[in-house]
């Protein structure tokens, strides 16, 4: 019963385990010549766009779109809000294409309607190094759903990445598709509890008052590990080699150049924040990172918005963990953040309980196009973040 998925190059449930013994392809392999020149059909009054991020006017309408109907949870309370500098962050990584910001608009109005996106990514999975898109910010405006629209946006974009000689495609999503490579949980940490409580994002525990939250939770105001300061371009080269080290121990993970890890994890205020850890010697010893996601909050008349802090990349070396995260909670504390938000995902497992985060009622699942892995990958071998 996936009329769609159960049409595509991915693993499907239910297939005999031993069918495949090994990584690899689904597709036999084809050539760029043989894909589809023209775009899918759009029923009659659509039509498809290239979205130019560098224009104001076509960021803010994808802004908006996104705003108005993007991912809720599941009780309706909280949409995501990416900003228009996010976005800007998010669609426009070295390499990236004008053609797989792919956009649909209504012929007679000009309103756009759809969005579907892809970046160039280079990911390990096991070990294949594979060529890959991630997609994301796939919308659909609320009015046009169930129309069986998003397979057609799927569709193209699939043939608009395969015209570039690419075949495979990461993607993560809250709901079960066929069929998941990793299936995660995200969990929370409280910054500003009173607030959490109040916008229904978090309870009062039992037997706990407000004045006993507010003390649990409670943090100072500067970071405690020495040495911790904003990264700055010149820590690039050292970043990425610490990185791209600590990345090899997962089972899917990205492979960073120079020029991906300045785009990814240069500070930006309010999208993404990134500190090191440089040690009296001047090298660089840790990374930490978190990017800034504010969701709407549905029909509250005290807050319209929530700051949320996402753990991004982080790196432990001669800092244990639960140290170098304990700083990112300050910081992202003293930015301002309401919440900080982490999957158990790298070896998070571990240090989430004692630094005070809770279970989310959020899965985030991890997807594969094109390529079947013999085995799930296990939460901690998850070493991929996506927006
Ligand atoms: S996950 C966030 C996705 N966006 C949202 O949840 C926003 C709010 N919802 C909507 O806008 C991050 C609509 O509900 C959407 C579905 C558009 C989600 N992924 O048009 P119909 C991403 O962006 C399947 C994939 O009638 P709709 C990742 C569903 O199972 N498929 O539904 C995106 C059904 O297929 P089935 C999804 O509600 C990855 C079909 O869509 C899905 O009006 C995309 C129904 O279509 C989801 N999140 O619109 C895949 N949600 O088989 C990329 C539903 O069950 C693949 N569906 O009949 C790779 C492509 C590139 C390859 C390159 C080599
Ligand atoms: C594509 N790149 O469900 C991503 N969020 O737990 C798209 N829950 O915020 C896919 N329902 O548990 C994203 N509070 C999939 C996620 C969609 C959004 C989503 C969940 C993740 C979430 C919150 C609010 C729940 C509101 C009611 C939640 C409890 C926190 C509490 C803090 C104190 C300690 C105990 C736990």
């Amino acid at each position: 019963n996936y009329a769609f998925w159960g049409t595509q190059p991915v693993a499907q449930f239910g297939e005999q385990p031993g069918t495949s013994d090994a990584d690899g392809a689904i597709d036999k392999p084809k050539d760029v010549a043989d894909v589809r020149p023209e775009p899918y059909g759009l029923p009659q009054n659509f039509e498809w766009v290239t979205c130019n991020i560098d224009n104001d006017d076509e960021l803010r309408e994808i802004y908006e779109l996104l705003s108005a109907h993007y991912v809720e949870d599941d009780d309706n309370m909280f949409r995501f809000a990416y900003s228009k500098e996010f976005l800007r962050w998010a669609l426009q990584p070295p390499g990236f294409k004008a053609v797989w910001h792919c956009g649909v608009r209504v012929s007679t109005t000009g309103k756009l309607v759809a969005f579907i996106s892809g970046i160039p990514a280079t990911v390990r999975v096991n070990a294949s190094t594979l060529t890959t898109v991630e997609i994301n910010f796939l919308c659909v405006h609320k009015k046009l759903r169930h129309k069986r629209l998003a397979p057609v946006l799927i569709k193209e974009i699939t043939r608009r990445v395969n015209l570039h000689n690419i075949w495979q495609a990461v993607y993560t999503a809250g709901v079960l598709l066929p069929k998941p490579v990793s299936e995660c949980q995200y969990w929370h940490r409280s910054l500003n509890p009173k607030k959490l409580i109040s916008i229904g994002f978090s309870r009062l525990a039992q037997r706990m008052t407000m004045a006993r939250t507010l003390k649990l939770y409670k943090l100072p105001d500067q970071p405690q590990t020495p040495g911790i300061r904003q990264m700055e371009d010149r820590d690039v080269p050292q970043v990425t080699a610490l990185l791209a080290d600590y990345l090899q121990k997962f089972q899917i993970a990205p492979v960073l150049d120079e020029e991906e890890v300045r785009h990814w994890l240069s500070f930006q205020p309010d999208v993404v924040h990134s500190y090191v850890v440089e040690g009296p010697d001047g090298t660089l010893t840790d990374l930490l990172s978190f990017y800034t996601l504010p969701s709407s909050i549905i029909g509250n008349d005290q807050y319209d918005s929530l700051k949320a802090a996402y753990m991004f990349y982080t790196v432990p070396g001669a800092t244990p963990l639960p140290q170098l995260m304990n700083d990112a909670l300050i910081l992202a504390h003293s930015t301002g953040h309401d919440v900080f938000n982490a999957l158990d995902i790298f070896d998070n497992q571990k240090i989430l309980k004692e630094l005070k985060f809770g279970i989310g009622d959020g899965k985030l699942r991890y997807y594969l196009f094109n390529w079947r892995v013999a085995h799930e990958i296990p939460t901690n071998k998850v070493g991929l973040v996506m927006l």
